[in-house]
């Protein structure tokens, strides 16, 4: 009897997989692999159930015979240890990221006699409602919420990309890339205060109110399904911030992220350039617990930004503030540095992850760039956030694009350096 093997990455089932089975079937005995949600996260859209549930539902068709679970997106383990005669997919991953996937199956089945089969994707209405389905449930406040946390415990660092707009928000969900054969995405955003703020022409000083950055957070939310982290900058009174934790919480915000300054806040880029005054340990500690006690789910993170390297008040400071603010109920850690050498980082995470093992530490790598996620998650790091690159891009190619306009007094010589207008009106999707 031979063997024909399927690779199902689906919550749910719809004619175009049991199509797949279906040929498969007829080519042999039926191996379905579940993809591990670790491989998943990366290749797919996130799973609204777990593997067991995802084990279970495949097990359940007809015409499946076993279900393992393949637990890399690339096939090399199970083609090896399988040695499946077939390989049956959709022949929709010839195209686009998915292709190299494709590739790499060839060549394992090359080395053995093995065959791809690949099936016509069935893409009729019913199948493209369930999708849709599918992404929108994604959406929904209890799922989208809590997604922050199940991430955090399944990839070795989450990776957050800066977003203020529907537009960025886009960029954000749908960019994909292949690195190494496999494929990678980003897990969440970061609605920047520094960033929003810009958008809107107006300083970094929380001048841009809680009524507007909720506007911001919901144009991202219409279009998106990661998860979202807000800049919550110093959280503002006490009084006011259990009513935005309220509010964050019921729109299915993952976390918000509070800075431990008082007065007026300025960037903390600007360091000690500018007049910034760091909060009373005590007075911030009050405003966490106030917060924590508001909330109603165990899915809502508030996370502590500690500004005591960015404000030079040294390490011990900051590993204080950091013991207290857990303490008070933080569920998490932002350590921020505007050195170009990541040692200070490193050396508040070393010490940090000796005591607390536990505790999520958050780090914003925009003036040391040169550190990668790995050494990040090697120093116990679990988010890094790319805090304002979207936005730093934009900049100089929108002024660019204004002054060329100005200087030939006529759109042509910057045409080449801009999307194609046929690629503009197809960006976005109708209904
Ligand atoms: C932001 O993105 O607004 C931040 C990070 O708070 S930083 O600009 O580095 O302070
Ligand atoms: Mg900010």
């Amino acid at each position: 009897m031979k063997t024909a093997y399927v690779c199902l990455c689906t919550d749910v089932i719809h004619e175009g997989h049991l199509n797949i089975i279906r040929e498969a079937a007829k080519l042999g005995r039926v191996v379905v692999g579940a993809l591990s949600d670790e491989a998943l996260i990366r290749y797919n859209r996130f799973p609204t159930i777990n593997l067991d549930e995802r084990v279970k539902m495949y097990e359940s068709l007809e015409d499946v015979d076993e279900v393992i679970v393949q637990d890399d997106m690339l096939y090399d383990k199970v083609i090896k240890e399988l040695h499946p005669d077939y390989v049956v997919h959709g022949d929709n991953w010839k195209e686009g990221a998915e292709s190299s996937l494709r590739n790499n199956v060839i060549g394992l089945l090359k080395e053995y006699g093995g065959e791809l089969a690949e099936i016509p994707y069935t893409y009729n209405e019913e199948v493209r409602k369930i999708d849709k389905l599918y992404k929108e449930r994604l959406a929904m406040p209890e799922y989208r919420r809590k997604r922050l946390r199940q991430l955090i415990s399944l990839t070795p660092i989450v990776k957050a990309l800066e977003v203020h707009s529907g537009l960025t928000g886009l960029i954000a969900e749908n960019t994909v890339v292949e690195n190494n054969g496999r494929l990678d995405q980003f897990d969440a955003m970061w609605i920047s205060s520094l960033c929003d703020s810009t958008a809107k022409g107006k300083p970094d000083i929380e001048l841009v109110d809680m009524s507007s950055r909720l506007r911001t957070i919901d144009d991202v939310m219409e279009v998106t399904t990661k998860p979202i982290i807000l800049d919550g900058d110093t959280g503002g009174l006490t009084e006011h911030f259990v009513y935005n934790v309220r509010t964050l919480e019921r729109m299915g915000v993952s976390a918000v992220i509070i800075e431990d300054k008082t007065g007026l806040k300025k960037n903390s880029l600007f360091g000690t350039e500018v007049v910034q005054q760091q909060a009373d340990i005590a007075d911030f500690c009050d405003k966490i617990s106030a917060g924590k006690k508001v909330q109603l789910t165990d899915d809502f993170m508030i996370i502590a930004r500690i500004e005591s390297l960015i404000l030079e008040r040294g390490m011990e400071d900051a590993l204080t503030r950091a013991r207290a603010y857990v303490k008070a109920g933080a569920d998490g850690i932002m350590i921020h540095s505007r050195k170009k050498d990541p040692a200070e980082i490193y050396e508040f995470c070393d010490t940090f992850r000796k005591e607390d093992s536990e505790t999520p530490i958050i780090v914003v790598p925009t003036s040391y760039n040169q550190v990668t996620e790995e050494e990040l998650a090697g120093h116990g790091i679990n988010i890094v956030i790319y805090a304002n690159q979207l936005t730093r891009s934009a900049v100089p190619a929108m002024q660019s694009t204004a002054k060329e306009i100005l200087k030939n007094h006529r759109a042509l010589e910057v045409d080449e350096k801009l999307m194609p207008f046929k690629d503009i009106i197809r960006l976005i999707d109708e209904l």
